[in-house]
């Protein structure tokens, strides 16, 4: 039976010792998941910029002067082209961003589209598009839709200090829709908004305390975004954001917990760290939705160093080592993304 998580036990859990909780973190993430192996998805924004939401983290809402350029809804042709070159550098999930409160009946047709396309590829898709009704979450899962990202991001209470144009509990009524329509859930937060720790525990009770658990928890780093309410706010330290991480693990599972953005600004170490503490997926591909990712290169050093592999580049390693009848032992730091 699935455990219900109470707010104390969780702020206790911040109080222990960093070291202890990536030692029983890397435990639980054992008895789930091969350790070496890292979920690898790439993003792409299909609408980028001129939101009417309020979030004060982002470089998209159209309250806040940012240098982004603002694009229309990209040609479906562009957007099959990036999957593609996402799969051959080695993802295996391709998640689509559009900067909208919510998606129109007139945008269905071509978000339908889209992920046929993508699946037929043999990619996962994952959508993050707002809110969305019951009907739309029905059409995207029909069409093909894996995962739905919508985050809850933070506490109910701090949600309302950097968001205004809508509501906690709008978003956990997205969250059951998709939940409902058989797209599975990717809900997560960031940290560095100004929450203090009892906001980070009670966004981890939220996840963990939903109906069912979502199968993938993003974890950001606030990137800061010159123009934003939030472009000087100060950075959490590494250890406290390590040690979310390995809260995050605890409390749930057997969900993919993704080392999202910031990143870019993180050193090896850092990185490893989080793995170690229980994240098993990034997001891989120079850019985020508007901001810049690690570069490709940089990863693959890193997994390499690391001998972790993704699970679609040690596939390929091994159909390729069948075809050319190569029989050497299977050896995963040759699999490193590709
Ligand atoms: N518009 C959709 C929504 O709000 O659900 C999806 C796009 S939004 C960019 C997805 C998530 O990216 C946000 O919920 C937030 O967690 C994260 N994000 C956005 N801007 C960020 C930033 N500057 N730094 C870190 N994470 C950010
Ligand atoms: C998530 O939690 N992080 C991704 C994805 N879901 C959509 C987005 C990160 C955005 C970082 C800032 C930017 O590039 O605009
Ligand atoms: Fe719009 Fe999403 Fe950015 Fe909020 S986070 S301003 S909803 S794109």
């Amino acid at each position: 039976m699935k455990r219900k998580w109470k707010l104390e036990e969780v702020n206790l859990l911040f109080k222990k010792p960093l070291i202890d909780l990536i030692y029983t973190a890397q435990n639980i993430h054992r008895k789930y998941f091969n350790p070496s192996e890292m979920q690898i998805s790439t993003l792409l924004s299909i609408k980028t910029g001129l939101c009417p939401e309020d979030c004060q983290y982002c470089a998209q809402s159209s309250r806040y002067k940012t240098d982004l350029k603002s694009e229309k809804l990209l040609n479906i042709k562009k957007v099959i082209a990036k999957a593609q070159h996402a799969k051959n550098a080695g993802s295996n999930r391709f998640c689509m961003g559009a900067a909208w409160r919510n998606p129109k009946a007139k945008d269905m047709p071509y978000l339908i589209k889209i992920i046929k396309k993508i699946k037929n590829m043999g990619m996962e898709t994952c959508m993050t598009l707002g809110s969305i009704n019951i009907e739309q979450a029905k059409q995207l899962f029909d069409a093909g839709l894996d995962f739905y990202n919508h985050n809850l991001d933070t506490s109910p209470e701090m949600y309302k200090k950097i968001i205004t144009t809508r509501t906690y509990e709008e978003r956990l009524h997205t969250l059951e829709i998709v939940s409902q329509s058989g797209i599975k859930v990717c809900s997560g937060g960031i940290l560095g908004l100004g929450e203090n720790t009892t906001d980070r525990a009670k966004l981890l009770l939220e996840l963990s305390n939903l109906k069912k658990i979502p199968d993938s928890v993003p974890i950001n780093m606030l990137v800061k975004i010159p123009g934003t309410p939030m472009e000087n706010n100060t950075k959490i330290h590494d250890f406290d954001f390590i040690k979310t991480i390995a809260i995050t693990r605890i409390m749930m599972p057997k969900s993919y917990i993704r080392l999202s953005a910031g990143r870019e600004h993180m050193y090896e170490t850092m990185q490893a760290m989080c793995f170690l503490a229980g994240a098993n997926s990034i997001f891989y591909g120079c850019k985020l939705l508007t901001t810049t990712n690690s570069s490709q290169k940089k990863d693959k050093k890193l997994f390499k160093k690391l001998g972790i592999y993704s699970k679609n580049a040690f596939l390929n390693y091994v159909n390729h080592k069948k075809k050319f009848n190569i029989n050497n032992n299977i050896n995963y730091y040759n699999a490193a993304i590709n």
